[in-house]
């Protein structure tokens, strides 16, 4: 498939509005042709080849930089809403229970010998180096990609995963004051145990992530996770913690052991090779990231919205 000018063209609105309404989180200036961004890696990405056009719009339009870019950035930050959101419910009850029970079977592995918390990492993890996370299972199982597919569709995502990490906990475990990756979209289902989960605001960094508890964050807010909720936040620009169950007044057992959380993420390629930690990547690594993220997100939109006129 060739993809026109116009195809592109007409995409444009609709990821404007997205942009409006802080989909995108962009920590560098938009290029390309009418401000849609059209990098190499596009070229890999894409269902087809881009148009000579097209390329040679790209090649005519300069790249923004230095105080014109940071200008653009600080409008973007200033019409942004917060950078979370809450949806409740996402599954129905039904779905919610079955896909707990299925979750159970799946080959669940205690974290650094704490016996209160369980993952499992499917696809590519961003842990660095060719094998990932110990024990990732490359291989995505069809309900989670369907879960996955549900999920990227939601209008806060907008985004597809090609790495979701699920931990199981117990009462006993807790969610340190954190941050995750930035520009990722984060977005995660709940379900079993309901508990509280504390968003934005700030938490004493001064503190090594390993001793930091989650009383150390005062969140902007906080939402009762209920079984088959969908959390998504940007990683960069939401603390976030869990306390213990025991601390927690609304939590609420309803009847299971755990509390299992899905997330859906996208891992670039230069994440997988150098790990998450953006101090450790050149500049170059830097934009070969975001066009990565960018590229993805772009062709996920472009071709749901097509779906969206043929259906
Ligand atoms: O389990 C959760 O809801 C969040 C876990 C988390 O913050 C993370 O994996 O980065
Ligand atoms: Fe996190």
């Amino acid at each position: 498939m060739l993809l026109s000018e116009m195809d592109l063209r007409s995409l444009l609105p609709k990821l404007k509005c997205l942009r409006n309404e802080n989909r995108f989180v962009r920590t560098t200036p938009y290029r390309g042709v009418g401000g849609l961004v059209l990098s190499e890696f596009e070229r890999e990405v894409l269902p087809g080849s881009v148009s000579q056009e097209i390329r040679e719009a790209r090649e005519a339009v300069p790249r923004e930089v230095g105080s014109a870019a940071r200008k653009r950035r600080k409008e973007i930050d200033m019409t942004s809403k917060k950078p979370w959101s809450h949806d409740s419910p996402f599954l129905l009850g039904s779905a919610a229970v079955q896909l707990y029970r299925r979750m159970m079977l799946a080959p669940w592995r205690t974290c650094d010998g704490d016996e209160n918390e369980q993952a499992i990492h499917y696809g590519l993890s961003y842990t660095q180096g060719p094998d990932g996370q110990d024990g990732e299972i490359p291989v995505i199982p069809d309900f989670l990609k369907a879960l996955a597919e549900r999920v990227a569709e939601n209008k806060h995502v907008q985004m597809p995963a090609n790495y979701i990490q699920c931990h199981r906990m117990g009462p006993d475990a807790q969610v340190q004051a954190h941050h995750d990756p930035t520009g990722m979209i984060v977005p995660t289902v709940t379900l079993g145990q309901e508990r509280t989960f504390r968003v934005g605001g700030t938490y004493d960094d001064s503190i090594r992530k390993t001793d930091r508890t989650a009383e150390c964050h005062i969140p902007e807010e906080e939402y009762l996770m209920k079984a088959g909720d969908l959390l998504t936040f940007i990683g960069n620009r939401t603390a976030h913690s869990m306390d213990f169950a025991s601390k927690d007044p609304n939590f609420n057992a309803n009847g299971y052991d755990y509390r299992i959380s899905i997330l859906f993420r996208w891992t670039t390629r230069v994440m997988r090779e150098m790990g998450p930690v953006r101090k450790n990547w050149s500049r170059w690594q830097v934009e070969q990231h975001e066009d990565e993220y960018r590229a993805v997100q772009e062709k996920w939109i472009r071709e749901h919205q097509a779906q969206g006129v043929l259906f």
